[in-house]
């Protein structure tokens, strides 16, 4: 995009006088950052009618990526950044006296998602309009996004996020694509003097949704496709049938709230509607699009192909089945067909607790006709499989059993493909968890590795290392990421190393600065930096780095000149609201860190920065920053990790569980790069099916370990009162589900290493150096061709 500095200082001083009616100069940021987002998105325009235009008239093959979430991160400098303009207007501002960065922090981070499945769906956007590929989001604009965190005397807090109090910049209503959604009523049948089936469904609850579009644009490539996300509203002229508040209320609250559980499922009326909402909405706009073409029926799915993220939009098949069926008229063979060659899904978790099951009451009251299409999809599955299987693998696969209703049998009966998200655990899921459905359906299973786009993740994160590396290895691995590999040519090149662990330190003081503004608490920018940033979970085992902290601080506490690392522990980390004991963690670190921060004895040696409300912006700030990644959790529960890839491409050294993805990471940074520990997948679940396991012989036969976990207990951590007991019964008393115990010892083990080669600054930096080399190919952009090529069937526009 051709632009020049002058120019834009011109049309940024325009547009700021036109919307505020006055100088730029006594704005405020918010309001700089208004006219700067709204001035962007007038360049934008252009390209974005001329990409649909281009789709439409080529008739090509489009994907439609369906989430309940995204996680899309500001994106005003994202944007700049993919437009090709950032150096002109981050000079353009500078001679205005602004500063880019200042303004950009004005943005309001949307917060549509609550952890790795959303970022994911946001860095795969990116990733579909960079490889240059015809694709489209659909998903919920939640007037509230995920919570606000807090800390008040170390316990969290849940604030509403109201992201939308200042305008949205970004986003296009577009009132005139709004369709309706139909809820509840009845349904009947009649028959046609030609003997044809009609279905009539009657008195139902109609619901207006409304699309905000936003553009997603292409890195450089000119192309610019489309996040749809969908607002339920009362619909127009039917304001009689809602005319107490109580019914407005309720319309207004199927978009109002995004659900705070991560990897855990709660089966309420709510979530399902919000579920149908978005999912009827997509397919219905979808369909709209298709029959403009004017093809056959039959062509739809080389036209069309819908990717749910999760079992959240599995509605959608019975949707599809149902516009084809009752509005469409077209057979049930006819439709069934179409509807499994379209729809394709994405299993993110092996976790029994988020596995959606729906009460079969609550679908058939909601969605009677939806319920009706389950049931027949079912019962088609059981008769057809029945012959070939039997009846007790047949039964295993039911969609419908015991009162509900399984929403991943559904999702991978009526589509044509299930992925896993990492090597691991698409294995997992063929040879244990989805084991029945992979006998029936081998062709089906495939496995995409996740990826994350090093756009965001260092260009826009880490400007120091990208000035580094343009200068050390030329810019190509900006748009082919594999091209980073060349810089393992410089591993024994002392400058390039210095250079590197200069990037560092200055991320590190970045990040310092924060700490000290925000927190008050002082942290050493030459401490070793280990971050665990991730949702709160017990699997994921925070728990076990706070057993290795405590280590340290008895160390320390019996010889103050121990020899050990000085290490500032970085954590971040939101607990879902309802899950008390994720929160009883919370609680135990932010008490630990006030102990071990104020002990004179420490000698800083240990610091413990917990901060608050971690989300996408938080995570552009810290991932440069770290020294060591913490990708610690059981073998086999993590189904990929994407923070793990973060901070690799960022030049921290994993410190790691052979779980998720984390094992494809080791084998491309090799042995010598990486600290593995622990108990293997296939360990733990052996460990599982003959249940030999006492966590309690651990505690009572490690006299180290047992010290530690008395600190829980004996009032040595002030204020944990209940916490320590607790979460000491959890893993002496209660056997330990995750554990930890057992993988206490090579854990500290690993550390010790970590520490011997963190006072080797060579050393050191070589292995950061050959992290970020190797992080190349798990740039989402592969991860999307591959998607494209050989789920998709689509192809990028020349
Ligand atoms: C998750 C997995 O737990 C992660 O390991 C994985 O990297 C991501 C993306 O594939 O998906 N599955 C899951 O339910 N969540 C994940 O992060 N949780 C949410 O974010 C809701």
């Amino acid at each position: 995009m051709a632009f020049d500095v002058q120019e834009f200082k011109k049309e940024f001083q325009k547009k700021f006088e036109e919307l505020f009616a006055y100088g730029y100069e006594s704005g405020s940021k918010t309001e700089q950052y208004i006219a700067l987002g709204d001035l962007v998105r007038g360049l934008y325009s252009d390209d974005w009618i001329q990409t649909v235009t281009d789709y439409n008239k080529k008739k090509e093959k489009q994907v439609f990526y369906f989430s309940m979430e995204f996680l899309p991160g500001r994106m005003l400098k994202s944007n700049l950044l993919n437009m090709g303009i950032m150096d002109c207007v981050k000079q353009g501002l500078e001679e205005l006296g602004l500063d880019l960065d200042e303004v950009a922090r004005a943005e309001v981070d949307p917060a549509l998602g609550n952890g790795g499945l959303g970022r994911l769906a946001s860095c795969f956007m990116d990733s579909i309009a960079s490889t240059g590929l015809a694709g489209n989001g659909n998903g919920i604009r939640y007037r509230y996004g995920l919570f606000k965190q807090k800390f008040i005397n170390g316990y969290q807090i849940e604030l509403p996020e109201n992201w939308l109090r200042n305008r949205n910049v970004w986003e296009v209503r577009k009132e005139n694509k709004a369709v309706i959604v139909r809820f509840g009523g009845d349904v009947s049948f009649t028959q046609d003097g030609d003997g044809k089936l009609r279905v009539h469904h009657e008195n139902t609850r109609d619901i207006l949704a409304v699309p905000y579009d936003t553009a997603q644009i292409g890195y450089n490539n000119g192309i610019i496709n489309n996040l749809r996300l969908w607002s339920a509203e009362i619909p127009y002229g039917d304001e009689a049938h809602f005319s107490t508040e109580e019914q407005r209320e309720e319309v207004k609250r199927i978009t109002e709230v995004l659900y705070p559980d991560d990897s855990n499922y709660e089966g309420r009326l709510l979530r399902v509607q919000q579920e149908y909402f978005f999912s009827s909405a997509g397919v219905q706009s979808i369909v709209r699009y298709f029959k403009q073409l004017k093809l056959d029926w039959s062509l739809f799915p080389d036209k069309i192909a819908i990717h749910i993220n999760d079992t959240h939009p599995t509605l959608a098949i019975p949707e599809l089945m149902r516009i084809l069926l009752d509005e469409e008229e077209l057979t049930w063979d006819q439709a069934w067909e179409i509807t499994k060659k379209t729809v394709s899904y994405t299993n993110h978790t092996i976790l029994q607790e988020a596995m959606e099951r729906w009460p079969e009451t609550m679908i058939s009251d909601l969605l009677p006709r939806i319920y009706q299409i389950i049931q027949e999809i079912n019962r088609r599955h059981i008769d057809k499989k029945m012959p070939l299987y039997g009846e007790e693998l047949t039964q295993r696969t039911a969609i419908i059993a015991n009162g509900q209703i399984k929403m991943a049998n559904l999702a991978i009966i009526g589509s044509h493909s299930v992925n896993g998200v990492a090597k691991l655990h698409t294995d997992i899921l063929m040879a244990d968890t989805l084991h029945d459905f992979y006998v029936m359906y081998p062709q089906k299973f495939n496995n995409k590795t996740n990826g994350i786009t090093q756009r965001r993740w260092v260009q826009i994160a880490n400007e120091n290392l990208t000035e580094m590396l343009d200068e050390t290895i030329g810019t190509e691995w900006k748009s082919d990421p594999e091209e980073i590999k060349v810089l393992k040519a410089h591993r024994d090149n002392k400058i390039v190393l210095d250079k590197l662990e200069q990037v560092k330190l200055a991320n590190k003081k970045r990040f310092a600065d924060y700490v000290l503004k925000e927190m008050h608490i002082e942290i050493d920018p030459n401490a070793l930096f280990d971050v665990q940033i991730k949702r709160l979970h017990a699997y994921k085992r925070q728990l076990l780095n706070v057993l290795h902290i405590l280590d340290r601080y008895l160390q320390l506490k019996d010889d103050p000149k121990a020899n050990l690392q000085k290490r500032v522990f970085i954590f971040g980390a939101k607990a879902a609201p309802s899950y008390y004991y994720a929160k009883q963690i919370i609680k135990l670190i932010n008490a630990i860190a006030d102990l071990v921060n104020n002990d004179p004895a420490i000698n800083d040696k240990i610091k413990i920065v917990f901060v608050e409300n971690y989300g996408v912006s938080l995570a552009e700030l810290i991932i440069p920053a770290a020294d060591i990644s913490e990708q610690i959790s059981l073998a086999g529960k993590e189904a990929s990790g994407t923070s793990n890839m973060k901070l690799m491409s960022n030049g921290a050294v994993t410190m790691a569980t052979l779980d998720g993805a984390n094992v494809e990471i080791r084998d491309n940074v090799g042995d010598e790069n990486i600290f593995i520990f622990g108990l293997k997948s296939d360990e733990v679940q052996e460990y599982y099916r003959n249940g030999v396991y006492n966590s309690r012989e651990i505690y009572e036969k490690n006299p180290r370990l047992k010290r530690i976990l008395n600190l829980l207990i004996d009032g040595s951590i002030p204020g944990v009162e209940t916490e320590g007991r607790d979460i000491f019964d959890s893993l002496v008393m209660y056997n330990d589900e995750y554990f930890l115990l057992k993988d206490f010892d090579g854990y500290l083990q690993a550390q010790y290493e970590a520490d011997v080669a963190f006072s080797d600054r060579d050393r050191w930096n070589r292995m950061a150096l050959m992290n970020i080399a190797s992080s190349g190919p798990f740039s989402s952009d592969y991860t999307i061709l591959r998607y494209a090529d050989e789920i998709w069937k689509i192809k990028p526009q020349s």
